[in-house]
């Protein structure tokens, strides 16, 4: 399959099959958003229908769970599970120190409780996503609809107090309309080109009123699996 993939796909696709690697019988798995992420939730499937791999599915997001569903993986919920052994998820940029931000697919709020209830969290990318410093990916937070544009100015001026570089803020639309996550939020997009200390910011950011989470995942990732279009694999812990 992978040798009539482009560059990227290719990368991503290796990523998300040395992931599938970690997936044993009988383990619950959070299941991903995103493209790579998307095949690994296909590859997965294949061991399903192939070796009769038995595991329970929680995805993180709506579109994530019909293709669970469409390839054959059981999917539960996170309360039926409770807990979960493995996430494995893609990521908008990785640091040195496995900081992530996440949410440029908009599943940034499920996508961090699954991941914070797993024994482990596995990110699958392609090499491009590795930075020096987080920042350059606009930062997506989720907030809810009322007084959306309250919380934009108070987010504003929480960066200005931090002294953070960038100030633009943006709302993401779906067309003409504001962009609704599957919890029926909004999306502000952070233009801050380069986070100094993404783990002050990740915990001021969640204390605004109006803010229900942010993309920076700090501490949560514990192995990073990178795919190059040249074929390598590398697996980082
Ligand atoms: C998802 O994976 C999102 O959090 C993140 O934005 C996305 C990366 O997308 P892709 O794998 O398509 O590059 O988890």
């Amino acid at each position: 399959m992978s040798s009539e993939l482009s560059p990227i796909d290719k990368a991503k696709f290796l990523a998300a099959k040395r992931a599938t690697d970690f997936v044993e019988d009988g383990m619950r798995v959070g299941l991903g958003t995103g493209s790579t992420a998307a095949w690994m939730v296909r590859l997965l499937g294949e061991r399903v229908r192939d070796e009769g791999l038995k595991i329970s599915g929680v995805p993180t997001s709506a579109r994530t769970a019909q293709l669970a569903q469409e390839v054959g993986i059981k999917v539960i919920t996170l309360d039926e599970a409770k807990w979960l052994d493995l996430t494995i998820d893609g990521a908008d940029e990785v640091d040195g120190d496995l900081n992530l931000i996440k949410g440029g697919g908009g599943a940034l709020l499920q996508e961090k409780i699954v991941a914070t209830a797993s024994d482990r969290m596995i990110v699958i990318a392609d090499a491009a996503k590795e930075v020096e410093a987080l920042g350059a990916f606009p930062l997506p937070i989720e907030v809810i609809p009322f007084g959306w544009q309250t919380s934009q100015a108070l987010v504003e001026e929480m960066l200005i107090s931090m002294d953070v570089l960038g100030r633009d803020t943006t709302l993401r639309m779906n067309g003409d309309a504001p962009y609704v996550t599957d919890e029926g939020n909004h999306i502000l997009d952070l233009h801050l080109n380069r986070i100094g200390n993404a783990r002050e910011l990740a915990l001021v950011m969640n204390q605004i009123p109006g803010v229900v989470e942010n993309g920076l995942f700090i501490d949560i990732c514990d192995t990073l699996v990178i795919g190059h279009g040249s074929g390598r694999v590398e697996t980082r812990d």
